[in-house]
């Protein structure tokens, strides 16, 4: 499949060619409300290149059939095409194709590890870790298995700048804890967690560890050996991939040893009137007729990460954030959340007294769009004692000039809420 675009000839030490870059994304060229879209919401949902929408065009033109089923040409090729695309994202992160389960994105793949190995594993008494920073997603599935098997959730404090209180891991972390789960990267306060430390510690108490990896994927190389950690979720759709897909880490031993999640087709060897025997992994995870097309795109938007290279646009990032912290730092009255250093592109925020929907509903009139609200993470912005932010995050098509027009478009709802 040929999908040609600016990137097939970056090498590491050419220069970050941002305006090629820029090139790759159709939807950056259109404008939004007469203005040329700025685009800092891809936390919520990054953009997608042409490789990768033309991967998905190509699959569907030449080669779409359903998977593992039939003997004819197009069967063959779709098999290998999704299979293909496991193998890609398995290396990518330093795994066997065997322990990655496609899912729909980090929501399904926590709430497969809450539904199969939380079922199996937890019980009453036992405690699960999570952290005041937690997406509702690395929450919620905890609560409800812990309401089914009678067990405690217990959760990590969160200093006022953003940082783990590590103390208070150590303290809650004992023989009880039969899991932690962190992640990666907060998306209100973009602070990278030591997740490496976090996992070694659990390892030693003896429980397991799931890292939600949705905010940290796109934007730094992945080695789930190098954190070793037990589970590792992320979703494509936030690292240039379409939606609908994303990925399960699981270490073997713990995979192996999981009850099936869904019944249905692709998942069994066979079935028998009185039961069924499972398929092997990863199948066993996988029931009914996967999203092959989002798979192929996700190997797609990852072979393009790679050919531009993370660590060129994590430092591309890494300057793009401080210039933007600087920028809006300088904003008299706007208060900015999370750490200055160890963080990545996503920069929660309150503007004076305006509300942080009313800010975004402005800044959209300007083509600048941000987002605004709790971020699916209602318990952080309690402790924070708010009930929103406005929340910009950058990506790897950001540019200096966006910061500026954000910093100009605050400057319009300044004027209109009387800002002094
Ligand atoms: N956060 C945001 O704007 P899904 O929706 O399954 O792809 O990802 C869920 C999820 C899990 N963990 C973290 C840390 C996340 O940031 C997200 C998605 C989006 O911040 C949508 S609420």
């Amino acid at each position: 499949m040929e999908t040609p675009d600016s990137t097939s000839d970056h090498t590491p030490a050419a220069d970050y060619d941002i305006e090629r870059i820029r090139a790759d994304f159709p939807i950056l060229g259109r404008l939004v409300h007469g203005f040329p879209l700025v685009y800092l919401d891809s936390a919520a949902s990054s953009q997608k290149p042409y490789s990768v929408i033309q991967a998905v065009d190509a699959y569907y033109s030449e080669i779409h059939a359903n998977v593992h089923r039939g003997a004819h040409e197009l069967s063959i090729r779709a098999t290998e095409a999704y299979e293909g695309a496991r193998e890609v994202v398995a290396d990518h992160i330093g795994a066997a194709p065997a322990e990655v389960i496609f899912v729909r994105g980090t929501t399904e793949a926590i709430n497969l590890v809450a539904w199969t190995w939380g079922a199996a594993h937890v019980a009453e008494g036992d405690e699960i870790l999570l952290t005041k920073m937690e997406h509702h997603s690395n929450m919620v599935p905890w609560q409800i298995l812990a309401g089914r098997a009678g067990a405690v959730v217990k959760y990590v404090d969160v200093r006022p700048d953003g940082s783990l209180v590590m103390e208070d891991y150590d303290r809650l972390l004992s023989d009880r804890t039969c899991l932690v789960a962190v992640t990666h990267v907060s998306n209100t306060l973009g602070v990278v967690n030591p997740v490496a430390e976090i996992a070694r510690k659990a390892r030693e108490a003896g429980a397991v560890c799931l890292v939600d990896g949705a905010q940290a994927a796109p934007h730094m190389q992945v080695d789930v050996q190098a954190i070793g950690c037990d589970f590792y979720a992320f979703s494509g759709h936030k690292m240039l991939a379409p939606t609908g897909i994303g990925a399960l880490w699981g270490r073997r031993e713990l995979l192996e040893h999981m009850p099936p999640w869904q019944g249905g087709g692709e998942m069994i060897s066979e079935v028998r009137l009185d039961g069924f025997t499972a398929a092997p992994l990863p199948h066993k995870l996988e029931a009914g007729t996967p999203n092959i097309a989002g798979a192929v795109g996700f190997a797609e938007a990852i072979r393009y990460l790679q050919r531009i290279g993370l660590e060129r646009i994590h430092a591309w990032e890494r300057d793009l954030t401080a210039y933007a912290l600087d920028s809006l730092g300088a904003v008299e009255g706007l208060e900015i959340y999370g750490p200055k250093e160890d963080r990545v592109g996503v920069i929660s925020f309150r503007y004076a007294d305006i509300h942080a929907h009313d800010l975004a509903t402005i800044l959209d009139q300007k083509g600048v769009a941000i987002r605004a609200g709790h971020h699916c993470n209602q318990p952080l912005m309690n402790h924070l004692g708010v009930d929103a932010t406005a929340r910009a995050s950058l990506y790897l098509y950001n540019t200096r000039s966006e910061i500026d027009a954000l910093v100009d478009a605050l400057g319009l709802a300044a004027k209109l809420f009387g800002v002094a």
